[in-house]
């Protein structure tokens, strides 16, 4: 693995010498490595999944474009500090922004950003505040860029009616035990569809304004710093065009999840409420000069429809026998689902507070 790492670094445009790698588990999808150079900088060098990306070339253009937008509006600080609030791919020693590898691969580089932190879980309210104002920033900071440029790499990655059209199709085909086993998963689904259907319908009736949207903001692709001040979003394999909604309600989502996301216990699964606040008050300092009164109609009721979303796709891929996220035991997906069915139902419980709050604060 070394010498193959080494050789496909070396297809970059970097002077650094390759000294070791680390692989970086945290995705479900691609496979991501640090690469530790003897030079001070290092590097993440990515490997996308092509069973998911069919066309990887235009997603890590779109992830360039995007990119090279933020750092022109960064213009004023210096290259060491640029490079801490965004992410910084190299290009490849064939001028492409992405190496393709024998076997047809896709790969791409960007400068590691030292002395900064993730977290799977979050520790404090201080961080959901600057998680809030993490994810606003990038908002407001693209809203100038025109979305339409964004190659739409996943199409229909946030609709919920596509994704019930997956689930249906899933279970066409599902087996017998698994089908018994995720029973009230899938009552769970019919039941609740209908009412998480309103985001994809005010998309259609073009109620909402259709920009450049992450779509991955989970808090463990927000990077921080050691004094816990927001640096940037990081994974930006997602980047499309698509509705604020999609990365306030899927940051919430684990921001406020009161346990993990692959997490079993149901007694664990709850929505902190603090952090809840706290999050959509940097969010809203960020977006307060580009939200329109529609967008912000519709923020609570994303709070319920992304978890939404992420349960259906981990019950549509336990229902396909897994062919779809990286999984590390025979029930992680049912799990998964079931982490996120319930944490809709802790949010329903509490809609009426989280409304009123967002209606007051703005
Ligand atoms: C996947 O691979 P990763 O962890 O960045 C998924 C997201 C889900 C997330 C759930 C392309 O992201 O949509 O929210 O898992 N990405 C894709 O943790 O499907
Ligand atoms: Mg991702």
């Amino acid at each position: 693995m070394n010498h193959k790492l080494e050789r496909i670094f070396k297809q970059f445009q970097s002077v650094a010498e390759f000294v070791s790698f680390e692989e970086l588990n945290a995705g479900h999808i691609n496979d991501t490595f640090l690469i530790k150079t003897a030079q001070s900088s290092n590097y993440v060098l990515q490997k996308l999944n092509g069973a998911v990306f069919k066309d990887g070339g235009k997603l890590i253009e779109n992830k360039f474009l995007i990119s090279k937008h933020l750092q022109r509006k960064f213009a004023q600080l210096s290259f060491s500090e640029i490079q801490r609030r965004v992410l910084c791919f190299v290009a490849s020693k064939s001028g492409n922004f992405f190496y393709q590898d024998i076997e047809g691969n896709y790969w791409n580089l960007s400068v590691f950003i030292a002395d900064s932190v993730t977290y799977e879980k979050t520790p404090n309210s201080e961080i959901a505040y600057e998680a809030g104002k993490a994810t606003g920033n990038f908002l407001a900071l693209t809203s100038d860029f025109n979305a339409a440029k964004l190659t739409p790499v996943l199409p229909d990655f946030h609709s919920v009616s596509k994704r019930f059209l997956q689930f249906k199709e899933a279970l066409k085909n599902a087996s017998k035990e698994r089908k018994e086993q995720a029973k009230e998963l899938i009552d769970f689904s019919n039941s609740n569809i209908a009412e998480m259907l309103v985001l994809d319908d005010a998309i259609r009736l073009k109620k909402l304004p259709l920009r450049v949207t992450h779509n991955d903001t989970k808090i463990s692709n927000i990077l921080f710093s050691k004094n816990n001040k927001a640096l940037c979003l990081i994974d930006t394999d997602t980047v499309m065009e698509g509705v604020i909604h999609f990365d306030y309600g899927d940051a919430i989502r684990t921001i406020c999840n009161t346990s993990d996301e692959d997490c079993s216990k149901t007694h664990q699964i709850g929505f902190n409420m603090d952090y809840f606040k706290r999050y959509t008050t940097g969010f809203l300092q960020e977006l307060k000069d580009s939200i329109t009164s529609e967008e912000l109609q519709y923020l609570s009721v994303s709070i319920q429809i992304m978890p939404f979303i992420m349960g259906l796709r981990f019950l549509t891929d336990f229902l396909n026998n897994d062919v779809y996220y990286k999984t590390n035991y025979e029930q992680h997906n049912f799990d998964r689902s079931k982490n996120q069915y319930t944490l809709v139902q802790k949010i329903k419980e509490k809609y009426s507070e989280i409304d009123a709050f967002i209606e007051s604060a703005f």
